[in-house]
């Protein structure tokens, strides 16, 4: 029987910070999973390193579920952020090692294709509208179907989502950028944006927006309610999500529909949103929410339900994390969308993908496993540089949600 031989965790900054595991058997098979939770990274990376590692080495690495189920139970302390993340990393890397013994591409493993391609959302924004649209035009003439839009409102300089050079990248600064917020100013703004993005760019492209925590439940009811001619695909993270049941005041006022997830870690974290139709897309990840095997019980509950997947797929989480939920979202009978960043070039320089994109859509190649090789080689040449997201304040000084 073949045995975990060692786990090595990289933590490195290619165009940005992550935090890689790698796997190796007594067989020479090597599997890896990204453990990267921005502005959090040496968490995970202590937690693999400190705790984990120990634990795998010497064990079966083909009894994927069992070692879920140890390092999860095992814990005792269950759920969070960084224990998923790090309990993510070696369920994805011992599905890649499966993958590679077996000859097969992760989705064959998971049942094989269920779609041609994964459509994918790209990122349009603006200092301003006139900005906006010629950025949602850009991504139109490259092929995209859905994009999402956002742009800074006017006086408000902690406007979330707003690109600054070729990459968004929104952990910029060595210590918290506290950003300035307004809601109200927000509310008259943003509406007029999404309805000028959605006359300039006709009835057919898939529309986005991400209101990134920002609003009280009525807030969110009344935004929704303001956006409904404009037809969104999703309004995602209306409120913040720590109380499941506060959607149920969104859902009374407005049809717009609603995507949750990016930042919850586990089935229990949406089962309500999902019983309950609270939401119309489930945002959960590979890297956050317990790796492949986890996000595929928590997809699965969200088709009973006719809630389809909407994976979160910002530039902080790795090409891993993307390989791995484009070979899911291949499969699963419920998908929606896959929120696809381009990484960086040093980023792609490390992480040797084989994933493709084409007419929108996503596709992870036919190799063995994930189809990603990480290149410590290369990755040594860019050290780890702490960088934390912003922090959002009232008018009034108080602190928000970023
Ligand atoms: C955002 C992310 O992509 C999204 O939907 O919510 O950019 C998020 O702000 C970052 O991943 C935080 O690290
Ligand atoms: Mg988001």
């Amino acid at each position: 029987m073949s045995t975990i031989e060692r786990a090595e965790v990289f933590v490195a900054g290619p165009g940005r910070n992550f935090v890689t595991l790698r796997i190796t058997t007594s067989d020479g098979v090597t599997g890896i999973g990204d453990a990267t939770l921005n502005g959090r990274e040496l968490s995970v990376a202590s937690y693999l390193q400190d705790h984990l590692v120990p634990l795998l080495v010497g064990r079966d690495p083909a009894r994927i579920d069992d070692m879920w189920q140890y390092l999860y139970r095992g814990a005792y302390w269950r759920r969070g952020p960084v224990t998923m993340t790090a309990i993510s990393a070696v369920d994805t890397a011992l599905w890649d090692i499966k993958g590679k013994v077996a000859g097969l591409p992760v989705y064959q493993l998971l049942g094989g294709r269920s779609r041609d391609g994964v459509m994918v959302y790209s990122h349009a924004s603006g200092r301003d509208t006139a900005e906006l649209l010629d950025d949602v035009t850009r991504f139109q003439e490259l092929g995209y179907k859905a994009i999402r839009a956002q742009a800074a409102v006017p006086g408000v300089g902690g406007s979330y989502g707003v690109r600054k050079g070729a990459i968004y990248e929104p952990a910029a600064t060595s210590l918290p950028d506290e950003q300035p917020w307004s809601t109200e100013a927000y509310l008259r703004f943003a509406p007029t944006y999404l309805e000028a993005v959605r006359d300039h760019a006709g009835p057919e492209l898939h529309l986005l927006h991400d209101v990134h925590h920002r609003l009280t439940p009525i807030e969110a009811a009344a935004f929704g309610k303001s956006v409904e001619a404009v037809r969104l695909f999703w309004m995602e993270d209306p409120t913040p999500a720590e109380n499941q049941d506060a959607f149920r005041l969104i859902r009374q006022h407005t049809t717009t529909p609603i995507a949750v997830g990016e930042v919850l870690n586990s089935i229990w974290d949406v089962k309500d949103l999902i019983t309950n139709q609270l939401v119309d897309y489930v945002r959960t990840t590979v890297v956050h929410a317990g790796g492949i095997s986890h996000l595929r019980r928590i997809f699965d509950l969200a088709a009973l339900y006719q809630v389809r997947t909407g994976s979160h797929g910002a530039t902080d989480l790795s090409p891993v994390t993307l390989a791995a939920a484009v070979h899911l979202d291949l499969t699963v009978p419920n998908f929606g969308i896959q929120e696809y960043m381009e990484h960086a070039p040093e980023t792609m320089e490390v992480f040797r993908s084989g994933v493709t994109l084409a007419d929108g859509m996503l596709n992870p190649g036919e190799a063995p496993g994930l189809g990603v090789e990480y290149d410590e080689k290369a990755a040594a040449r860019y050290p780890y540089d702490p960088r934390y997201l912003p922090v959002a304040r009232r008018l009034d000084g108080s602190v928000h949600d970023w």
